[in-house]
């Protein structure tokens, strides 16, 4: 064995192992494979950092729940009487039994179901019988969670002091993302996909379009691969300039109609994140088979489809389309150091009807196969990445900038955590 491929094992230090990790390449196979570096990532990423988990439209009204896993935390997210979306640690404080079980659910108060103690929707313990004199409620309310809400997209952060660095993202993002106004969207269809590989390679092959003439027919319809961190060369500098022409006529346009369009590249932040309003191919108003709007009634007071796509992606785990007439939002989330749930989510205006309006087959065909197709590129990454032949390669410097900045961006974090 080569140094290049030797495996992971507690004698080799991960910190040397992050210490050598070389810019410009993909990263050594243990960080793909060991069940150690998967620790260090839940530990120092998923336990540190802010955490997109879903959207403020998946617990609509007072008393709403869903859950969520991260690593080994169960956590809860409910809204209020008052309106206001919380996070919990879903963990009884008598003996510690999981409150909620279910994804989704609506409820009054939040009954432990082992012995009844009952918080209310603020996590304060309001019953609980058969306790010893003197014993004090107000000591044993639920732990909360951090949990941001912007503009509809919730994010948690299981530290107990956050990265501040939220406020420049929200700050940044709430006047491209509020116009599309997802508390006025229901969310149409969820699905839930497991990966047979590790997180990384998901959120690696997310952040370039090298492989997108390739392998996604159904996306490419809409979706230009020059969007994806190009740098002109020889070949692509008459499209790529063209391209650019073209958005900045575009850009123009739509901010002109109050919808920022520009690209926001902050993708090194502690908080990092990207976003950029996309022109669409052919029809241009939608992420479709035939790029058209695929529902009738189109979100917040659009007049016009033809308002391309706002993509909007955050380290570590997530992306989002933002059309006129739906959203999607894809939340990743590591199970092991080989599996990752993908969840992606359609939102549509609430008052859209299924059937008359929308068609949930047209609607999610492209990302459905997009999926499908990911999904099978992270898997066979993941098997080549377990060979011992398997050694970090080069990446583009013209089509996987971004692929970069996603690995750098883990490394010099993971590095923080580790300090
Ligand atoms: O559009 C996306 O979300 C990513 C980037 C290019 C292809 N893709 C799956
Ligand atoms: Fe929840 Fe006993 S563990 S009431
Ligand atoms: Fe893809």
């Amino acid at each position: 064995m080569t140094s290049s491929t030797i495996a992971f094992h507690p004698s080799l230090n991960l910190r040397e192992l992050v210490a050598r990790r070389v810019p410009g390449y993909s990263l050594e196979a243990p960080f793909y494979t060991s069940p150690a570096v998967f620790d260090a990532d839940m530990e120092h990423i998923f336990g540190k950092h802010w955490i997109y988990v879903g959207v403020s439209i998946d617990v609509p009204e007072a008393g709403d729940y869903m859950t969520v896993q991260i690593g080994s935390q169960p956590i809860l997210i409910v809204r209020d009487d008052d309106n206001e979306i919380r996070a919990f640690h879903n963990v009884c404080r008598h003996r510690g039994s999981r409150l909620c079980a279910e994804e989704k659910g609506t409820v009054g108060n939040l009954v432990c179901p082992y012995h009844q103690w009952t918080y209310d929707l603020t996590g304060k313990l309001i019953f609980a019988d058969h306790m010893a004199e003197g014993f004090d409620l107000s000591h044993h309310s639920l732990k909360p969670v951090h949990v941001r809400n912007m503009s509809g997209l919730l994010f948690i952060c299981l530290a107990d002091n956050p990265p501040e660095d939220f406020d420049v993202m929200a700050e940044a993002m709430t006047p491209y993302i509020a116009p599309h106004k997802i508390d006025d969207c229901k969310v149409a269809v969820q699905v839930d996909i497991i990966e047979q590989g590790n997180w990384k390679l998901t959120l690696e092959n997310n952040r370039e379009c090298y492989h997108c003439t390739a392998n996604h027919p159904e996306l490419t319809v809409s979706l230009f691969a020059y969007s994806y961190g190009f740098a002109p060369k020889a070949e692509t500098a008459e499209g790529l300039r063209q391209y650019d022409e073209m958005v900045a006529d575009r850009h123009q346009h739509w901010e002109s109609c109050g919808l920022p369009s520009t690209e926001v590249e902050r993708l090194s932040d502690v908080t990092g994140f990207r976003t950029m309003r996309m022109p669409l191919d052919r029809a241009g108003q939608s992420q479709t088979l035939d790029t058209k709007a695929a529902c009738k009634k189109l979100l917040a007071d659009f007049k016009d489809a033809s308002i391309g796509g706002l993509s909007f992606w955050t380290q570590p785990n997530s992306w989002h389309h933002f059309m006129a007439d739906h959203i999607v939002t894809f939340s990743v989330i590591p199970l092991t150091a080989d599996t990752t749930l993908v969840r992606t989510k359609w939102l549509v205006h609430k008052d859209a009807v299924e059937g008359v309006d929308y068609d949930v087959e047209n609607l999610t065909a492209v990302w459905n196969a997009t999926n499908d197709q990911d999904r099978r590129l992270v898997e066979e990454s993941h098997q080549g990445a377990k060979s011992s032949a398997y050694q970090p390669g080069p990446y583009s410097p013209y089509t996987e900038t971004l692929v970069e900045k996603f690995s750098e961006w883990y490394i010099n974090r993971l590095s923080a955590g580790l300090e």
